[in-house]
């Protein structure tokens, strides 16, 4: 049988080109290969401060974004969670055996709330609600960045845990990080990540920044004073984040950008980077404008659907299995 893959996105605006580089190439990469699922995750996005109105612009936003890249409705299943009880319902059932010990070492809300963000109960069980996105449609492999591997290893974790009580339910996910560029840091600090919800728009590239800004973003991003050059995190971690970038847009290894651009200064280097990145969001961001809002909403509206059909004939199973079977 196909494997299947799963993944989700956050509909809260500001998409970068650490999510691109991270999470969305591959989306497009795997569709062709497996039996791709993707959902814009809006209940996720509640756990944060936000607003209604906004909420709504950005949900059809974030879809109109992955079509522009090349997310096929035609290859894959693209909708939002909120479509879709059975993301809630399996939370709800994982929850009751997620040990509070477990989410208390949970990195994401540890920097959230000490970024600001209220310490609401949400927020705190924020992964269930991610390993009952990912189990409920038994995906088998979940491509995200870097930061996302602490959750995967919850999702293991909960899977097991569900299926040594209840009988074997699940498949083990496994998280699909790509090689290169799994963690894009932040242009005015290389020792973050960058972020959507940075405060400082210089610290990222959005998908569709006009060339002008992007070329500025990357000419204003925080280097070092020597000026080689050269790939080395942690001497030299804002170079090397380029260097990843460039390559990750080019496909050139970083030791052969590293022999063009070693010498002559970062002021040509930031210019050729800058050229990388515009080269290569360009189609995608004329395929943006295409697109019509109300062509995005049918195809979630149907997405939605289809993705409604297959979780309720996996949650009977879930059902049954823990004792909830329908009468
Ligand atoms: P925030 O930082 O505000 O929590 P985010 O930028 O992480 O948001 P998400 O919607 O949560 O955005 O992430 C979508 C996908 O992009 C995930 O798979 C995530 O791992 C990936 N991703 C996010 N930031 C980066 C980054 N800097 N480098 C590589 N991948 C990233
Ligand atoms: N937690 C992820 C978004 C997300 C997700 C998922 C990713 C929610 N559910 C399921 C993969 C699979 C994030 O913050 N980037």
């Amino acid at each position: 049988m196909q494997q299947r893959i799963f993944s989700g996105v956050q509909p809260t605006g500001n998409i970068h080109i650490g999510n691109y580089l991270g999470a969305f190439r591959n989306w497009v990469k795997l569709q062709d290969e497996y039996d791709a699922i993707y959902c814009i995750v809006d209940l996720h996005a509640m756990t944060t401060d936000y607003d209604p109105g906004e909420l709504e612009k950005t949900r059809i936003e974030t879809a109109k974004v992955l079509l522009a890249l090349g997310v096929d409705p035609d290859r894959s299943l693209l909708y939002t969670q909120s479509q879709v009880p059975g993301h809630a319902e399996l939370a709800w059932i994982l929850s009751t055996m997620t040990p509070m010990g477990v989410l208390n070492r949970m990195t994401q809300f540890k920097e959230k709330t000490a970024a600001g963000a209220s310490s609401n109960l949400g927020l705190y069980s924020y992964p269930v609600l991610m390993a009952a996105d990912i189990l409920l449609h038994r995906a088998n492999l979940v491509p995200v960045g870097d930061d996302q591997r602490q959750h995967i290893e919850v999702t293991r974790d909960l899977a097991e845990r569900f299926n040594n009580k209840f009988g074997d339910v699940f498949p083990i996910p496994e998280a699909h990080v790509p090689e290169r560029s799994a963690r894009v840091m932040s242009l005015t600090d290389p020792h973050a990540k960058m972020s959507k919800s940075d405060p400082q728009p210089k610290s990222r590239v959005l998908l569709l920044d006009e060339s002008d800004v992007i070329r500025k973003r990357i000419r204003s991003a925080v280097t070092d004073s020597d000026p080689e050059v050269r790939y080395d995190t942690a001497a030299k971690p804002g170079i090397s984040n380029l260097l990843e970038i460039m390559s990750a847009c080019t496909g050139s290894p970083i030791d052969s950008l590293v022999d063009e651009y070693a010498a002559g200064g970062y002021g040509r280097f930031k210019d050729a980077v800058a050229d990388a990145v515009i080269a290569e969001l360009a189609p995608a961001k004329e395929r943006f404008v295409a697109l019509e809002n109300g062509d995005v909403r049918d195809v979630l509206r149907e997405g939605g659907m289809r993705a409604n059909e297959m979780a309720e004939t996996y949650q009977s199973e879930v059902r049954a299995a823990v004792g909830l079977k329908a009468f």
